[in-house]
C-alpha cells in the first residue's frame, strides 16, 4: 500500500519508533554559534523555596518550560522561561501560555486519580473500587495473556492518545513510540493503526502529491515573501507560547509588514487586526476557490510553465502519464475540457464558496503578481468530508506559481520548522502487519470482519482475523470525548462481551476513564523527570530537561515503573528494562544524542539538568524541499515518478478499484466535489447551519478543560452570525440547544460577525457531561459529529457537520 511506503510523519520523526531513525530527518540552514552564557535572570527563590525546571508536554503543537516554585514539597506557583536576552530569534524566551501556567491546578485537581481502580458497575457507569497495584497489574497481565492465547496479538489495540506527546520516556504519541508498544512488541505485537486525528486527510493528500507527509517553509519565512495567504490556519490558538509559531508569525509580520490574507469561515485570533484582508469561506469549499484562482492564473498567463514541466506530472498534456485520459490533465479540468465540461471561472466558484467573483479575481491577481508567495494551509480544512481534495487543491496554487523549494515561497502545505534531532526510547518493531485507519477503531470492535482494503482502507491484510478485544488507552481521551459520535461509541463500548478489557492510564477521571475496566493512576510531568520536545520552534528548535518537582501524589506511579512491572509479569521484564532505571534511560538517550549530533554546544547531562532548556538558533527560516528544487534527480520525491504528482496514477487506480458511496469521490487530480453533509447537502432542509469545530485556546482538546479558572476566562460558546441568530430570536449569551442527527448539546452563544452567515463554530474538547436524557450540558463537540470516514484516508471529517440551533433560555443581550 502506498501509505506504508512513507517514513516521515507529521512531527518529523520516523514511523515505528526507531530511536536512530529520528536522526535521519534532515535539518537545513546554518546554525549560529550558541551562546553558552544564555544565563537565567534568576527570580530569587525565597529561603524555604526551591525552583525546579519542568514542562508542559501536552499536544498543542508548542512545548513550554515551566519553572515550578516549590515550598514544603508543594508547587506554590508556576513561572516560565526566563533565560536568554528576550530578543526574537536570538535564543529568545519560550514563555508558556496561560494553560501551562495553570499546570499546578491540574496537578492538584480534585479529579486526580489517586489509586488503581477496578470497575464495579456496568461499563461506562463510572463506578469503581480501589484495588492494590498488585491486583491491578495481575488482572491486566492475566487478561492480556488470555486475549493473546484465545484470539491473538492482533486483538490488542493501543488507542490514539496525545496527552504526553512531548515527553520521551512518557511519550504517548505515536502509539508505536510508547512504552506500551515496547512491551507489546516483546510479547508478540498488537493491531496497528495508521493516520491520525490531526492530519489524516492532509497526510494522505501529501503522500499522493509529494510522496511523503509534507510541510512548507517556516512561518517566519513570510519575511522573504511578497504575499502571505493562510488557509484555515490559526496559530494564535493552535501554536501559542513564546516558542510557538504565533510568536514567530507576529514578530516577523511586525518586522516585514508582508501583506497577509486569511481564508477561514471565522475571523480568527490570528487575523485579530493584524491581517490585511479576511475572506470568509463556506466550510468544505476551498477546492472550488482554488480552482477559480487557477483559472485566473492560467488564462492570464501567470503560471510557471517551466517549473510545471520540469518538476511535475500532469499539469497539461505535455507531462500527462500515458495511462491518463487525453483530457485528464489539471489544465483541462480548469479550462472545462475535462469530463464535467465546466469552466472553473470565478463566477462558477462564487455561489459555492460565498466569495464574490470580483474578489476571487483580485485575490488571484495578487497571487499571480507576487514573486514570492508564502501560501500555507492549517489542518482545519482537511477535517472535512472532502478533506483530501481540499488539501491538494490549496497546494496547487503554490505549485502553479512555481514556489516549491524557494526561500519566501513554499509547498502550499502547513508550516514546518527547523528541528533538533534527539534520540528516543527504542520501542522496537511490531511483528503484527495488520493496520486499520485510526478513525475506524470502533468498527474494528463492532464489525471487524466486514472491514476490507478497498472499502475501509485496511492495510497489511485482506481481512482482520480478530475483533479488538483489549484496549490500551494511555494519556488518551479518544475513547469517548475526542472521537466522533459519542452516543454511538458509548453503545459499542458498553458491551463488555465485545471489547473485553479496557485499561486507561490517566491523571484525571475523564469521560474515557469512566469506560475503563482498570484505571492506573499515572504521575504527572511534575512528578517525574523526562526530556521534553516536539514543539514547533521556527528558527529556534529546543528541548527541555524537566526534573522531578514533587513526590508522586497518592499511589501514582510513572509509566516506566508500571509497564516495567507488567513486563516482568508478562515474562519480558529484563528485555523491557535492559537493566536500566528511568534516570539511566534518560542518561542513555542523552549520551546517544550527544554522540550522534556531535554538537559542541550540548552541555553535559548534569549541566543540562540544571540549565533546563537548550536552544539552537538557525539564521534563516526553514525551507521545505529545497534540495529537490536544486536537483530534482538526485533528490527525487518518494512518488512513483519522483516528481510532484499533480495527476496521480495511484489515485486513478483507487478511483477504479475502491468501493465508494454515491457522494464520495476519488480523482487523480485536485477537483472540487462536494461530499456528505456539505453546504449543498439535502440534509440542510432539516439542519440548515454548517457547524465547524476548531481548536480552542481555553484547552488543548480536553486537557486543561477541568481548570475552573480557564473555563471562567474563556467560556465554551457556539459562534453564530447575527443574521442566523436573529432568525431564531437568539441573542449573544443566550443558552441554546444545538442538535445534529447524532445528538444534542446545550451551550451559550457568542453572536458575532466574526463568523460568516450560515456557518457556526464550536471549540473542540469540552468535557462531555450528559444529563439524564442524554443531552450534553457542556457543549461537548463530539456529541454532534459524524463517525463516517473520508473517502481516501478514511479519516475524521469532524469539522463537517450540519445542525439546527434553538433558544433554551434567554440570558443574553442584543449586540
Ligand atoms: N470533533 C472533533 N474531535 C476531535 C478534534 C476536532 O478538531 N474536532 N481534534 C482531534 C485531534 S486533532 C486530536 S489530536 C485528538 C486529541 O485527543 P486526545 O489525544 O485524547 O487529547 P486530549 O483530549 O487532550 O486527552 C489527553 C488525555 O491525556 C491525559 N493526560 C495529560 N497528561 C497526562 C499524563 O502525564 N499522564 C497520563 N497518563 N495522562 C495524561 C489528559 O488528562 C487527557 O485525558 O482529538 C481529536 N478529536
Ligand atoms: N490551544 C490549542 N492549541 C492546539 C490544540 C488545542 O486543542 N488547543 N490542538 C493541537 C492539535 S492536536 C492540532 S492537530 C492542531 C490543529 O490545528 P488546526 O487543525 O489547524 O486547527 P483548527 O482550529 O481545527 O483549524 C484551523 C482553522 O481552520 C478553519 N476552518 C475550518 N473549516 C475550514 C474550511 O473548510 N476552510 C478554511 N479555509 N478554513 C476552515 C477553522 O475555523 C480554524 O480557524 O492544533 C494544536 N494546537
Ligand atoms: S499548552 Fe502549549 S503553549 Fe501552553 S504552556 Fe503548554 S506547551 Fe506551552
Ligand atoms: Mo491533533
Amino acid at each position: 500500500m502506498l501509505n506504508e511506503a512513507f517514513a516521515v510523519t507529521r512531527r518529523g520523526f520516523v514511523k515505528g519508533g526507531s530511536a536512530l531513525g529520528a536522526l535521519a530527518v534532515a535539518t537545513s540552514g546554518l546554525t549560529l554559534p550558541f551562546s553558552k552564557k544564555a544565563l537565567a535572570i534568576e527570580t530569587p527563590a525565597k529561603a524555604d523555596e526551591k525552583i525546579v525546571w519542568s514542562a508542559c508536554t501536552i499536544d498543542c503543537g508548542s512545548r513550554c518550560p515551566l519553572r515550578m516554585h516549590v515550598t514544603d514539597g508543594e508547587i506554590k506557583w508556576v513561572e516560565t522561561d526566563n533565560t536568554g536576552k528576550d530578543i526574537f530569534n536570538d535564543h529568545h524566551q519560550v514563555r508558556a501560555c496561560l494553560r501551562g501556567r495553570s499546570m499546578r491546578r491540574r496537578v492538584y485537581s480534585p479529579d486526580r486519580i489517586k489509586y488503581p481502580l477496578k470497575r464495579v458497575g456496568k461499563r461506562g457507569e463510572g463506578k469503581f473500587k480501589r484495588i492494590s497495584w498488585d491486583e491491578a497489574l495481575d488482572t491486566i497481565a492475566g487478561s492480556l495473556k488470555n486475549t493473546i492465547k484465545e484470539y491473538g496479538n492482533d486483538a490488542v489495540y493501543i488507542n490514539y492518545g496525545t496527552g504526553t506527546l512531548g515527553g520521551t520516556v512518557t511519550k504517548s504519541w505515536a502509539p508505536s513510540e510508547t512504552l506500551i508498544a515496547r512491551m507489546m512488541n516483546l510479547c508478540g505485537g498488537y493491531l496497528n493503526h495508521y493516520g491520525d486525528y490531526s492530519t489524516g486527510s492532509y497526510t494522505s493528500a501529501c503522500e499522493y502529491l509529494y510522496g511523503d507527509y509534507m510541510d512548507t517553509n517556516g512561518i517566519d519565512d513570510i519575511e522573504h515573501a511578497d504575499l502571505c495567504v493562510l488557509f484555515g490556519n490559526n496559530p494564535a490558538e493552535t501554536r501559542m507560547s513564546g516558542g510557538g509559531n504565533v510568536h514567530n508569525y507576529v514578530e516577523t509580520k511586525k518586522k516585514s509588514k508582508t501583506r497577509t490574507i486569511i481564508i477561514d469561515p471565522r475571523y480568527t485570533d490570528t487575523a485579530g487586526g493584524r491581517e490585511d484582508q479576511w475572506f470568509p469561506i463556506k466550510h468544505g469549499t476551498d477546492a472550488a476557490l482554488c480552482a477559480a484562482i487557477a483559472h485566473v492564473l492560467i488564462t492570464e498567463n501567470k503560471v510557471d510553465q517551466a517549473f510545471l514541466d520540469k518538476y511535475c506530472v500532469g499539469y497539461d498534456a505535455k507531462t500527462l502519464p500515458a495511462s491518463a485520459p487525453k483530457n485528464g490533465s489539471y489544465k483541462d479540468y480548469i479550462l472545462g475540457n475535462g469530463d464535467d465540461k465546466t469552466v472553473k471561472t470565478p463566477e462558477w466558484a462564487a455561489p459555492i464558496t460565498g466569495i464574490p467573483a470580483e474578489d476571487i479575481i483580485k485575490l488571484a491577481r495578487e497571487i499571480g503578481d507576487a514573486k514570492r508567495l508564502y501560501l500555507n494551509q492549517g489542518w482545519g480544512l482537511q477535517r472535512s468530508s472532502n478533506g483530501e481534495q481540499a488539501c491538494k487543491a490549496v497546494a496547487m496554487v503554490s505549485i502553479l506559481r512555481g514556489q516549491v523549494g524557494l526561500q519566501g515561497g513554499g509547498t502550499g502545505m502547513r508550516e514546518g520548522d527547523h528541528t533538533y534531532p534527539f534520540v528516543r526510547f527504542p520501542t522496537l518493531t511490531n511483528p503484527v502487519q495488520a493496520s486499520i485507519p485510526f478513525f475506524l477503531w470502533t468498527d474494528a470492535i463492532s464489525r471487524p470482519f466486514d472491514l476490507t482494503p478497498t472499502k475501509d482502507g485496511l492495510q497489511g491484510t485482506d481481512k482482520l482475523k480478530n475483533p479488538i478485544k483489549f484496549i490500551w488507552a494511555y494519556a488518551s481521551n479518544t475513547l469517548i470525548n475526542q472521537h466522533s459520535n459519542i452516543n454511538r461509541t458509548k453503545k459499542i463500548l458498553e458491551d463488555d462481551k465485545a471489547c473485553e478489557m479496557i485499561v486507561v492510564i490517566e491523571n484525571h477521571m475523564t469521560s474515557s476513564a469512566k469506560y475503563a475496566d482498570i484505571i492506573l493512576p499515572d504521575c504527572t510531568a511534575s512528578e517525574q523527570s523526562d526530556f521534553c520536545m516536539d514543539g514547533a520552534g521556527g528558527m529556534m528548535p529546543y528541548f527541555i530537561f524537566a526534573s522531578q518537582v514533587i513526590e508522586p501524589r497518592f499511589e501514582c506511579r510513572t509509566i516506566y515503573d508500571m509497564i516495567s512491572d507488567l513486563a516482568h509479569r508478562m515474562g519480558c521484564g529484563k528485555e523491557f528494562t535492559e537493566g536500566r532505571t528511568q534516570e539511566e534511560w534518560l542518561r542513555w538517550m542523552y549520551a546517544e544524542t550527544q554522540k550522534q549530533n556531535n554538537d559542541p554546544d550540548l552541555p553535559d547531562f548534569d549541566t543540562m539538568r540544571k540549565q533546563g532548556i537548550y536552544k539552537k538558533q538557525f539564521d534563516r527560516p526553514y525551507v521545505a524541499l529545497e534540495d529537490f528544487r536544486k536537483d530534482p534527480k538526485a533528490n527525487a520525491l518518494n512518488t512513483p515518478s519522483g516528481k510532484i504528482e499533480i495527476y496521480s496514477e495511484a489515485l486513478a487506480e483507487l478511483a477504479k478499484t475502491w468501493e465508494l458511496e454515491e457522494d464520495e469521490h476519488i480523482t487523480p487530480i485536485a477537483e472540487y466535489r462536494s461530499s456528505f453533509d456539505g453546504w449543498d447537502s439535502p440534509m440542510r432542509k432539516q439542519y440548515p447551519l454548517q457547524m465547524i469545530g476548531f481548536h480552542f485556546k481555553g484547552r488543548v482538546h480536553s486537557t486543561y478543560g477541568n481548570v475552573e479558572l480557564l473555563k471562567a476566562a474563556i467560556p465554551q460558546e457556539i459562534w453564530m452570525n447575527p443574521i442566523d441568530a436573529q432568525k431564531r430570536n437568539i441573542k449573544n449569551g443566550d443558552l441554546v440547544e444545538v442538535t445534529s442527527r447524532f445528538g444534542t448539546v446545550q451551550v451559550c452563544t457568542k453572536v458575532t460577525p466574526r463568523i460568516m452567515p450560515g456557518v457556526t463554530a464550536l471549540g473542540d474538547g469540552a468535557w462531555y457531561a450528559p444529563n439524564k436524557k442524554g443531552v450534553d450540558m457542556n457543549g461537548a463537540l463530539n456529541v454532534l459529529t459524524n463517525n463516517r470516514p473520508t473517502p481516501i484516508a478514511k479519516a475524521s471529517p469532524s469539522h463537517t457537520n450540519l445542525v439546527e440551533i434553538k433558544l433554551v433560555k434567554s440570558m443574553g443581550v442584543e449586540v
